[in-house]
């Protein structure tokens, strides 16, 4: 299985869609779990795309065929990561702040929140302080996630969670995405920090005070 793995890795590099849609099916076929797939398969695949868009080796159109591949086979994966059946254990709004449009890691932070039984509102990205603000009040959220994934965007989860503060919500936040520390969550004033998608169900869950195993 492990030449499968590889063989993803490489058509999420190469940006073949068709590709990947295979190999996330025949690796399930094969019984791989679903989380496998991401962290074996599609994750390394776009870290690599990361490392030769940072060098110039190659560009944005390439960049997003990468992102297009990768979410084929996100699209495949979805419902079996949604699919735990657990009841529901709190309201999530998500979204990538202002200015921002890189959507995959939110994706599938989103995916893995419903599929430990979280209800979750994704606003989708370029989400400003007003949508967020409006959504948590009209859905009574627990918890917001921001995402960013750019130095020049992450400042603006201060803005939000400032703002969250001065209209007295307390809805609990949790920020994420490749620049942000958790050196910087505690800097921005944010309840949690989560490297990836596994830890923020956890950072999630303790948020509300359920314990880890309750909910596994
Ligand atoms: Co952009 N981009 N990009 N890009 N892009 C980065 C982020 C960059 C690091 C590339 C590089 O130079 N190596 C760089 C940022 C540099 C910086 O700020 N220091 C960069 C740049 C510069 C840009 C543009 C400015 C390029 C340009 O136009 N000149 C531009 C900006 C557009 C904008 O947003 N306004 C841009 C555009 C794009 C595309 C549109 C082409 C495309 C996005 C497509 C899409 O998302 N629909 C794109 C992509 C794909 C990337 C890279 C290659 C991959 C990002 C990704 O999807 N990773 C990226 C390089 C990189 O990060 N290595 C890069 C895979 C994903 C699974 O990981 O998103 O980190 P990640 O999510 C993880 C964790 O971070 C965490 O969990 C996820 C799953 O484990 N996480 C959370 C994420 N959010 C969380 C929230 C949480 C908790 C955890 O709680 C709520």
């Amino acid at each position: 299985m492990n030449e499968l793995f590889a063989r993803l890795s490489a058509a999420v590099i190469e940006g073949s869609k068709d590709r990947c849609e295979e190999l996330t099916r025949q690796l399930l076929a094969e019984g791989a779990g679903a989380k496998e797939v991401l962290d074996r398969g599609l994750v390394p695949g776009m870290d690599v795309v990361g490392v030769r868009f940072r060098d110039n080796i190659i560009f944005v159109p390439e960049v997003l065929i990468s992102a297009r591949a990768m979410k084929a086979s996100l699209a495949i994966l979805e419902p079996i990561l949604a699919a735990a059946n657990v009841k529901e254990t709190g309201v999530v709004v998500i979204g990538t702040v202002k200015g921002d449009i890189h959507d995959i890691g939110k994706n599938i932070v989103s995916m893995m929140l419903r599929g430990a039984g979280f209800k979750v509102v994704d606003l989708g990205v370029d989400v400003r302080v007003e949508k967020f603000i409006d959504v948590i009040r009209r859905e009574g959220a627990h918890i917001l996630g921001m995402s960013a994934l750019l130095t020049t965007t992450m400042g603006y989860m201060r803005t939000v969670i400032d703002r969250l503060k001065e209209e007295g919500i307390a809805a609990r936040t949790m920020v994420g995405g490749a620049p942000v520390s958790a050196a910087f969550a505690t800097a921005v004033g944010a309840d949690a920090y989560a490297k990836n998608a596994s830890e923020a169900v956890e950072k999630a869950k303790a948020l509300l005070g359920i314990r880890a195993t309750e909910r596994s």
